[in-house]
């Protein structure tokens, strides 16, 4: 038996949540096409006949402007020294810039064994893909460079064989029917923002937050056996911000909510009654006890 700790890093966009989604068979992180969805690490299970592997999403690393943001890079550069393979996931659409630098020079004394996982090759012609590789391995020494489609599952298989190879040997941690050790309020407030992610642009999806204020089970004894209530808030750092959140009539949240609602229902496998709220919190980004909500409390309190 083998077993081992895999973390995915890498620039905002790069497809690591959709990745880990692929791996573990369910839909554990949210993914936009905007950059910096992914705000804390996520962990999913997944178990092979010879292994157990634990991944880990995390959030991309850029440029920490507010506490919040600090705190996603730092959550994301943790787990260099905690696993056993690091999975540097690129985007092979993008030009490289600074940020891929820096990124890569992160890695450059890890511990773990580096992946370069060239991803999105669906999107490129294979006679454009070998130069990327090319250029790519002079950037550093890794352990293997695997181009993958996380959205297709093309050439998935064999960076997962790979990696298996590369863990050590040992017992699993956690028992078979093990996913994540996110609490199912994380999931809730996650599902929440990205409708509000997908249906919002520019400034919106950055400087928001969803906040699960309750979080009621089905309790078959108040009558409504099967409905869970989740009263959720969207917490959003301008007053401009919130009549575009509500929308015209309403019609925004609206949306944001029908949306929700039927991904809670499906996530949670039962009715549910989601009511949502917005309120403006001008520096939320560095308030602790939003941030606190989030799972991005302070160091060691994660
Ligand atoms: N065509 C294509 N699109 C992909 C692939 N992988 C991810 N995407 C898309 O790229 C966008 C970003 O994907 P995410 O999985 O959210 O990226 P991420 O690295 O987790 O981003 P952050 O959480 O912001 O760091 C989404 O629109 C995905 O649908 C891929 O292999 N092919
Ligand atoms: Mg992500």
């Amino acid at each position: 038996m083998k077993f081992g700790f895999v973390s995915f890093i890498g620039r905002p966009n790069a497809g690591k949540s959709t990745l880990l989604n692929r791996l573990v068979g369910t839909k554990l992180a949210i993914v936009s096409d905007k950059p910096q969805t992914t705000r804390t690490r996520i962990l999913g299970v997944r178990n092979y006949p010879d292994a157990q592997v634990v991944f880990l999403d995390t959030p991309g690393i850029h440029r920490p402007l507010h506490r919040m943001n600090v705190r996603m890079v730092d959550t994301a550069v943790d787990t260099i020294r905690e696993v056993d393979v690091l999975g540097l996931v690129v985007d092979v659409t993008e030009p490289p810039g600074k940020g891929d630098r820096f990124v890569l020079d992160l890695v450059k004394n890890a511990k773990a064994a580096v992946f370069l996982i060239l991803n999105k090759i669906d999107l490129v012609k294979k006679s454009k893909l070998l130069p990327i590789i090319d250029r790519y391995s002079q950037e550093g020494s890794f352990a293997e460079i695997v181009p993958i489609s996380a959205a297709t599952g093309d050439n998935v298989d064999r960076l997962e064989r790979a990696i298996v190879d590369r863990l050590p040997e040992g017992q699993a941690l956690y028992p078979e029917d093990y996913l994540t050790d996110q609490p199912e309020r994380f999931f809730a407030g996650e599902i929440v923002r990205e409708k509000l992610l997908q249906f919002t642009h520019a400034e919106i999806p950055f400087s928001s937050a969803v906040v699960i204020d309750r979080f009621e089970e089905p309790a078959a004894d108040k009558g409504d056996a099967g409905l869970l209530r989740l009263y959720a808030t969207i917490v959003v750092d301008r007053e401009s911000h919130k009549p575009i959140v509500i929308g015209k009539g309403g019609d925004m949240i609206k949306r944001i909510g029908i949306a929700a609602r039927e991904e809670l229902e499906r996530f949670f496998g039962t009715h549910v009654y989601l009511d949502l709220h917005v309120r403006v919190n001008a520096d939320w980004r560095e308030d602790e006890r939003v941030l606190n909500d989030i799972g991005l409390g302070p160091r060691g309190g994660r």
